[in-house]
C-alpha cells in the first residue's frame, strides 16, 4: 500500500440557512498517475456533490467519491472536491470525516489528513460557549462513600483498618468474600477464622433486610456487615473497601443503612460500531461493581456488526462481524480498508457472564431487531432478504436495507434459531430486542408485507413490527425469559405489558411509556448518553444530537420525573455508551469516566438528600483511585 496526502479544509457558507460547504484537497503525492481513482471516506451526515465532484456510492457513513476533471491524476497534481450539507454538518474535530483511502488501476492507497481548518471556521458565539463549568469543592458530608448510603449515624471513634483482616462468615457468605477478595486483589485482604468474637470483620444473615441492601455497623473494635442476599454481603464490602481507602485506613465509626433505589442500575456498552475487547469490558465491569451497577446491557448486533457467535448461523460473524474494502459490510466511522472488527465467543460471554456475576452483575444481551439489522441481512440473505421489495427508506444513520422484514418466514426462523442459543448462554431473566429507529418507509412496497398486512387486517406498515415483535416476547415467554426494548417497541401497543422499555428519547419519556403500563428504565439521552460530547469546545470528542453533557447534567437527571402516579413504573436508571466514535479503549475511557458515578449514584442513592456539591465533593476523592486503577477518566 502507498501513501497519498490529502488536506481537507472546512469552509461555513454564511448563508441564513446555515448550508455548509465542505472541500476536500487531494494531492497525488506520488510518482505515477492514479487511473481511474476513487477516494473513500466516512462521514455519518448526509452530503451533495458540488460542481465536478461525484458520489459513487454511499452506505451509512462510508461515502465513495470521484472526480472526471482529474482522472487520472497526475503526479504532483492538486485536485478540490467539493460538496454541500444542508446543515452546518462539522462543528466539532470528532466530526471531521475519516477512515481516507483511495482506490485506483494501481491498487489500494492509503490518504493521509494532512490538515483541516475547523477552528477558523468556528463562529465567536460557539466559542464562547466552549468553557466547561468548574466542579465545587466543599468541606465534606460524612461518610465518604460514592454512591450516597441511604441512612448513616455517625457516632464517636475510628476503626482502624488492619493489613489483613481476620474475618468469620458462614458458608454461605464465604463464597461472596471470596469473590469479594478476588475482586479488589490486595485492596482488602482477609484471613477467616472460626470464631466471631475473633473477628476484625463479621459477614452474617438478617432476613428482614432489603433484598441487596445491608447495614454496616462500623465500631471501634470490629465491623459487622448484615445482609439477606449475597448481593447484599457484596455491597457492605464494596462500601467497606470503599471507605477503607477513602478515609486511609482510618474509618469513621458508625452505622450504615443502605438499600438501592432503583432494582435496574444498569450501564448499556455498544460493541458494534466498534468492538471492544473481553479486557476492556472486564474494566468496566469492575468499576460497575465498585458504584454499586448491576446490570450489564450488551448491544452485540447493529448495522455495522454482528457480534456473539451463533453455531447454527457461522455466516454471522464469518460476514458480519468484519468491515473493510472487499469485505460484506464497508467501513464505517474511520474502520478503513484494513478488515476491522471481531466478536465474542460462546466462551467468551460465557466468562463475561461469569465475571459479572462475580460482582453481582446480570448481563442483559441486546439483539437489535427489526432496525439496525444490515449484518445479519448481508450474512443472511436468503433467510432475510425478499427480492421483491421496492421499499425506499432511508434510516438515522443513512441505511437504506437494514430493516427485518415481518412477512418473511426465514426472519422468524433466524430470530428463534438465534434466540435459542441467546437464552441458553445468558442467563438473564431479561433478553432486550431494540425495536429503535425503524426508518419510515420500510415495507410499503413489499409484496410480503402486503399480503400479511391484508390477512390481519392492519392498517399501517409499522403494525408489522408490533407483529413481530409480539411473535418474540411470546418466544421468549416460552423459555421463561422476559422481553425489554427501547422505546419504540411500545409504539403501536402491541406487545404484553410485561415489557420492560427503555424511555431514552427524552426526560419526559419515561413518564410517558410508564402512562402505557410498562415497566420502564430511564434513559433519557440528555442525561445518560455518555457518548454525547461533555462540552461544546472543538476539541471536545463525542456526538451532539441530543445536547452536551457534563458531569452536572448527568447528576441533575431526575429519572421518575415529576409526576408520582407514573414513579413506580420506573424500576431503573441507565448510563448509555453508544461507540460510534469510541474507536479505542481510552476513547472509551474518557466518555465514561467520572460522568458513569454520577448515573450510579441517580441509580442507587435516595432522591432525599441529592446535593450537588455534596457529589462533587465525594467524586473528587474518588478520581485519584480511579487515577490509581489506571481508568482514563476526563479531567476538569
Ligand atoms: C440513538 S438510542 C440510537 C443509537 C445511536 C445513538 C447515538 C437508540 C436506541 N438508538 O443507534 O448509536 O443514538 O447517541
Amino acid at each position: 500500500m502507498t501513501t497519498l496526502s490529502i488536506s481537507l479544509q472546512i469552509t461555513l457558507i454564511p448563508l441564513p440557512d446555515a448550508r455548509m460547504q465542505l472541500l476536500l484537497q487531494l494531492q497525488n503525492t506520488q510518482e505515477e498517475a492514479l487511473e481511474n481513482w476513487r477516494l473513500h471516506f466516512d462521514l455519518p451526515k448526509l452530503i451533495e456533490a458540488g460542481g465536478g465532484t461525484q458520489i459513487l456510492d454511499q452506505t451509512g457513513s462510508h461515502w465513495v467519491v470521484a472526480c472526471d476533471r482529474a482522472n487520472p491524476l497526475a503526479p504532483g497534481e492538486s485536485i478540490e472536491l467539493e460538496f454541500f450539507a444542508e446543515t452546518p454538518i462539522i462543528q466539532r474535530v470528532s466530526d471531521i470525516p475519516n477512515g481516507f483511502y483511495l482506490l485506483s488501476e494501481n491498487g489500494l492507497h492509503s490518504v493521509e489528513l494532512a490538515s483541516h481548518n475547523l477552528r477558523a471556521a468556528l463562529t465567536d458565539q460557539q466559542a464562547a460557549n466552549s468553557a466547561t463549568p468548574p466542579r465545587p469543592m466543599v468541606t465534606s458530608e460524612l461518610p465518604h462513600l460514592l454512591p450516597r448510603p441511604e441512612q448513616v449515624r455517625m457516632t464517636s471513634g475510628h476503626f482502624p483498618c488492619p493489613d489483613i483482616w481476620s474475618a468469620y462468615a458462614s458458608d454461605i457468605i464465604q463464597a461472596v468474600l471470596a469473590d469479594f477478595s478476588r475482586f479488589t486483589g490486595n485492596e482488602l485482604r482477609t484471613k477467616s477464622v472460626n470464631e466471631p468474637a475473633e473477628a476484625q470483620l463479621v459477614l452474617s444473615a438478617d432476613p428482614a433486610l432489603p433484598d441487596e441492601g445491608y447495614r454496616l455497623r462500623i465500631q471501634a473494635t470490629a465491623v459487622h456487615i448484615e445482609a439477606s442476599s449475597a448481593a447484599g454481603h457484596f455491597y457492605g464490602l464494596v462500601s467497606l473497601q470503599q471507605l477503607a481507602e477513602v478515609h486511609t485506613g482510618k474509618i469513621p465509626c458508625g452505622t450504615i443503612e443502605d438499600t438501592p433505589r432503583f432494582s435496574h442500575r444498569g450501564l448499556m456498552l455498544d460493541c458494534a460500531r466498534h468492538f471492544h475487547s473481553t479486557a476492556a469490558i472486564k474494566t468496566l465491569l469492575d468499576e460497575m461493581a465498585r458504584f454499586k451497577l448491576n446490570r450489564f446491557h450488551w448491544h452485540l448486533t447493529d448495522d455495522e456488526g454482528w457480534r456473539v457467535e451463533i453455531k447454527r448461523y457461522p455466516q454471522l460473524t464469518d460476514v458480519g462481524a468484519w468491515r473493510g474494502e472487499g469485505e460484506a459490510l464497508a467501513s464505517q466511522f474511520g474502520s478503513g480498508a484494513e478488515r476491522y472488527g471481531g466478536y465474542y465467543s460462546q466462551d467468551d460471554v460465557r466468562e463475561i457472564v461469569a465475571y459479572a456475576a462475580a460482582r453481582q452483575i446480570t448481563v442483559i444481551p441486546e439483539i437489535d431487531i427489526p432496525g439496525h439489522s444490515r449484518a445479519a441481512i448481508k450474512a443472511l440473505p436468503h433467510l432475510l432478504q425478499e427480492s421483491g421489495d421496492q421499499s425506499r427508506y432511508l434510516s438515522v444513520q443513512l441505511y437504506r436495507d437494514n430493516v427485518l422484514n415481518p412477512a418473511l418466514p426465514g426472519t422468524y426462523e433466524f430470530l428463534e434459531g438465534v434466540l435459542d442459543e441467546v437464552c441458553t448462554l445468558f442467563p438473564s431473566p431479561w433478553i432486550h430486542l431494540g425495536a429503535d429507529e425503524v426508518p419510515e418507509g420500510v415495507w410499503v412496497d413489499s409484496p410480503a408485507c402486503q399480503t400479511m398486512l391484508s390477512q390481519h387486517g392492519y392498517e399501517k406498515p409499522l403494525d408489522l413490527q408490533g407483529h413481530l415483535l409480539r411473535h418474540v416476547q411470546d418466544y421468549l415467554r416460552g423459555k421463561g425469559k422476559q422481553f425489554m426494548g427501547w422505546e419504540e417497541a411500545a409504539h403501536g401497543d402491541k406487545l404484553a405489558h410485561d415489557a420492560v422499555i427503555c424511555a431514552w428519547t427524552s426526560a419526559d419519556s419515561a413518564q410517558r411509556t410508564a402512562a402505557m403500563g410498562y415497566p420502564v428504565i430511564a434513559c433519557a439521552a440528555q442525561h445518560t448518553y455518555l457518548d454525547l460530547a461533555w462540552d461544546k469546545s472543538i476539541n471536545e470528542p463525542g456526538l451532539y444530537w441530543a445536547g452536551t453533557a457534563d458531569l452536572q447534567t448527568c447528576y441533575e437527571y431526575e429519572p421518575e420525573g415529576k409526576d408520582s402516579a407514573t414513579a413506580q413504573a420506573v424500576v431503573g436508571v441507565q448510563a448509555q455508551l453508544w461507540s460510534e466514535l469510541l474507536s479505542s479503549e481510552q476513547r472509551l475511557q474518557y466518555m465514561a469516566f467520572p460522568r458513569l458515578l454520577a448515573v450510579a449514584e441517580n441509580a442507587w442513592s435516595p432522591a432525599e438528600g441529592k446535593n450537588w456539591p455534596g457529589f462533587a465533593d465525594r467524586l473528587n476523592r474518588q478520581l485519584p483511585l480511579l487515577a490509581q486503577r489506571g481508568i482514563g477518566y476526563r479531567k476538569g
